[in-house]
């Protein structure tokens, strides 16, 4: 029996019950509807497929999360068959079940030594609220519960929920947030905007130093951790200076202030290693998994807990009131391992590293000469092209987004999904993208930056 939904109705048909009924993420209500949603109804390999019968590239992995791409029967079989055996059972009140218990051993495996521990939520939100409250709960347990303020960074995201929002540094989700009392935030490490004519190493120790800055400001006595995304995503895809966490890492110590990385969009293979960790050398206390976990197939997230965190929560006893009626879902963790397997049998870290890293770094480097293009820069399968109003300064655009949402139109027209954040063209494809997948990207968005320079008169 087909139980897939109908895709008999009119794409105007569809758009009518979105607009009545559906209230999507991170919309404007007011003027969601105005050019109507595109529905998406199905996905295979590296494409997915609208209403029109349209066919658009997934440069983006859905959301940053597709990893092994669209249509793994693998996931699928081990979706239902774990359903079979044991769809749903909790792991509360000393009950659990043999597939997150496998799923443990293996994130401990794969995960930097020293993040030994699995803690699972549903959402990279409620794996950062879990280390929140994680935070507080383990500088308590050492006799210091004023530890409990966050250093997080500007453009950092952690997710939605309200402690999340709060150490995340998207300004304008500030006021919908929690007591700012608790979060502080510290410009990142961006390059485009704030280097000059430093050194790259000399960018990197002023922009730890902002850290620095914000522990003195505030006393190291009141900062329980500081929290970054190894490389910003939403942020606009924000790579370090080589040598930021060294000084980073440094100065946590110094002060005694947990180290936490949020690699929900770094993990699992995007940067080429399973996590950005292992490549940019970092020894976080706590880190965040989402996304790429299971590919997006089922939502699963995770905190990986470090050896000093937990021997404490351990041996100091008392009990940590916290957990999700789905935390370690046995279908999802089914997913998640089989998932985890595709990754090593394609020896997709490998593919990403050495193959399509640099290939989509050397295909994307000759867009920097565009007339709209003030930077291109990539990390794994990660990138972004910076837009600029004028290449010398070099200029941006007032209107902050304009353009980078003209050029998206063009992409998607032209049967390319691509991510605009503020004036940067995001890239983030399923890790299984070949060489031709990055050379119709490069196509499609160069056509696409040359039809937008056209239309503002730039050339
Ligand atoms: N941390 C990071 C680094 C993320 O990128 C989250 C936490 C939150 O995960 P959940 O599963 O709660 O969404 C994310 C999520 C975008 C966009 O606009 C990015 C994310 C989510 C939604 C939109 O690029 N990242």
């Amino acid at each position: 029996m087909d139980q897939s939904l109908p895709t008999t109705h009119s794409t105007q048909e569809w758009q009518a019950l979105e607009a009545a009924y559906h209230m999507p993420p991170f919309s404007d209500y007011k003027s969601l509807h105005e050019q109507g949603t595109r529905m998406i109804t199905r996905a295979e390999g590296h494409y997915i497929y609208d209403t029109e019968g349209n066919q658009i590239l997934d440069a983006m992995a859905g959301l940053w999360c597709v990893n092994v791409g669209y249509g793994r029967e693998e996931l699928v079989e081990a979706a239902a068959a774990q359903m079979r055996q044991l769809p749903y059972y909790n792991a509360f009140f000393k009950t659990s079940h043999p597939a997150v218990a496998k799923l443990s051993e293996k994130l401990a495996s794969l995960t930097p030594e020293g993040l030994s521990h699995v803690f699972y939520a549903n959402s990279g939100s409620e794996a950062n609220d879990t280390i929140i409250r994680m935070v507080r709960h383990f500088w308590a347990l050492e006799g210091k519960p004023e530890k409990r303020v966050i250093i997080g960074r500007d453009y950092g995201y952690h997710g939605s929920t309200i402690l999340a929002a709060s150490m995340g540094g998207m300004s304008g989700m500030h006021h919908q947030a929690a007591n700012e009392a608790d979060f502080t935030h510290i410009k990142p490490p961006y390059g485009f905007l704030y280097q000059g004519n430093q050194s790259e190493d000399m960018f990197a120790k002023t922009a730890a130093g902002w850290l620095e800055d914000a522990i003195l400001a505030h006393g190291a006595d009141k900062i329980g951790a500081f929290v970054a995304e190894p490389i910003q995503g939403a942020g606009g895809v924000i790579v370090p200076p080589k040598g930021y966490f060294a000084y980073i890492q440094e100065i946590c110590q110094k002060y005694d202030i947990l180290f936490i990385a949020d690699e929900v969009i770094t993990g699992f293979g995007r940067t080429g290693k399973w996590f950005a960790s292992e490549a940019m050398d970092l020894r976080p206390d706590m880190m965040t998994l989402a996304k790429g976990l299971t590919s997006g197939y089922v939502p699963m997230s995770a905190v990986m807990v470090g050896d000093r965190v937990f021997t404490s929560l351990k041996e100091k006893g008392g009990e940590f009131y916290h957990g999700f009626t789905y935390s370690g879902h046995p279908v999802a963790a089914a997913v998640a391992l089989a998932n985890l397997q595709i990754i090593e049998d394609e020896d997709l870290l490998t593919k990403v590293e050495e193959e399509t890293g640099p290939y989509l770094k050397e295909a994307l480097a000759p867009l920097a000469d565009h007339a709209l293009v003030g930077e291109v820069r990539t990390y794994g399968l990660l990138a972004c092209v910076e837009l600029v109003k004028d290449k010398n300064g070099p200029v941006l655009f007032e209107n902050t987004g304009e353009t980078a949402e003209i050029v998206r139109d063009h992409a998607i027209a032209s049967g390319l999904m691509v991510r605009a954040v503020r004036d940067g063209m995001i890239l983030s494809p399923p890790l299984t993208f070949g060489k031709a997948d990055i050379d119709e990207v490069v196509v499609k968005l160069t056509s696409a930056l040359d039809v937008t320079a056209t239309q503002l008169g730039m050339v």
